[in-house]
């Protein structure tokens, strides 16, 4: 399979879907909604949402019946973002090439459209098909435990706590089991739910997604130290001035990169049971694994 058009055409069917599920930028009142707009618009790469859609082919679902899970957990990821960027949390000026949401909007505006795009989820989720074996209950909880107080606020808050500490490296992965590899599980799952996956899919998908979730986290780390600015279109080498939890930062970066492969594989192994079907997952995993680092 060739990745680029496949990426193009499912960043496109993700736009579609997004630009069809959210509010117009004139509704009352449109500071609001040309705000959630800015930012969910704003060159995602849309790795979250293509592993949701992809997830339900490889359990032999419809990409149909898993785009509104795609787009709801889009939007949470959008709305992580740009909470992240407000300055008393990473106080950052730049994220996906451009100015910031507060930066563009204001702090208060800020809080609020990443308020709006999390409970939007919600809403999006709940007006989608559920399959047999996963009722809306299921899938609600499935998005509330994910974006919650255990897994990425969780997250959230002890990367705010270990800021200028020396952590250990059990410390750093819980951090980034939660504030990272929680959302991006959930993305496969609720692909695999909404292919009406049995329970042995559903759970090689979520080992998937737990070992690629912690891979990418390893692998933004990484590129903080060695990417420019430009590249990564954030600002880099801010783990290092803000003294953060990393795994260069506390096991170093060969070891890092070493870690990183080890969880690619395992992820890979995850896969057995689907044989070529998980072709696109494959392919997803592997392309995460070659950013430049
Ligand atoms: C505010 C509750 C709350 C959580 C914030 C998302 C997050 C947690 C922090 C942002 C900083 C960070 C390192 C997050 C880890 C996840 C990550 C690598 C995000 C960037 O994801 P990409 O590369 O970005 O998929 P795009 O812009 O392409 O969507």
């Amino acid at each position: 399979m060739t990745l680029k058009p496949y990426l193009k055409s499912r960043q496109k069917m993700i736009d579609r879907g997004l630009d069809r599920l959210l509010p117009k930028a004139s509704v009352k009142p449109p500071t609001i909604h040309k705000a959630m707009r800015y930012s969910l618009f704003a060159g995602g790469k849309r790795l979250r949402p293509i592993l949701c859609l992809a997830a339900a082919e490889t359990c032999g679902g419809k990409i149909d019946r898993a785009l509104p899970f795609a787009c709801a957990i889009e939007c949470i990821h959008t709305y992580s973002l740009v909470h992240d960027d407000l300055p008393s949390m990473d106080d950052d000026d730049f994220r996906r090439g451009r100015p910031t949401c507060h930066k563009v909007f204001g702090d208060g505006i800020a809080v609020l459209a990443g308020d709006a795009l999390l409970t939007i989820a919600f809403e999006i989720v709940s007006r989608a098909k559920f399959s047999r074996r996963y009722d809306m209950s299921i899938l609600l909880r499935e998005v509330a435990v994910a974006a919650g107080s255990q897994k990425l606020i969780a997250g959230q808050v002890a990367d705010l706590e270990a800021e200028g500490k020396k952590s250990g490296q059990a410390q750093v992965r819980y951090i980034h089991e939660n504030k990272t590899a929680a959302i991006l599980t959930t993305s496969v799952r609720l692909g695999a739910m909404s292919a009406n996956a049995s329970a042995k899919q559903l759970n090689a998908i979520t080992k998937f997604g737990r070992a690629l979730g912690l891979a990418f986290q390893i692998i933004d780390d990484i590129l903080d130290v060695t990417q420019t600015t430009e590249i990564l279109g954030k600002s880099a080498g801010k783990d290092i001035a803000a003294q953060k939890a990393t795994y260069p930062a506390v096991i170093g970066l060969e070891k890092s990169r070493a870690e990183a492969q080890r969880l690619t594989r395992q992820a890979h192994n995850a896969l057995s049971i689907f044989g070529a079907k998980a072709e696109s997952l494959r392919a997803l995993a592997n392309y995460l694994l070659e950013r430049e680092y």
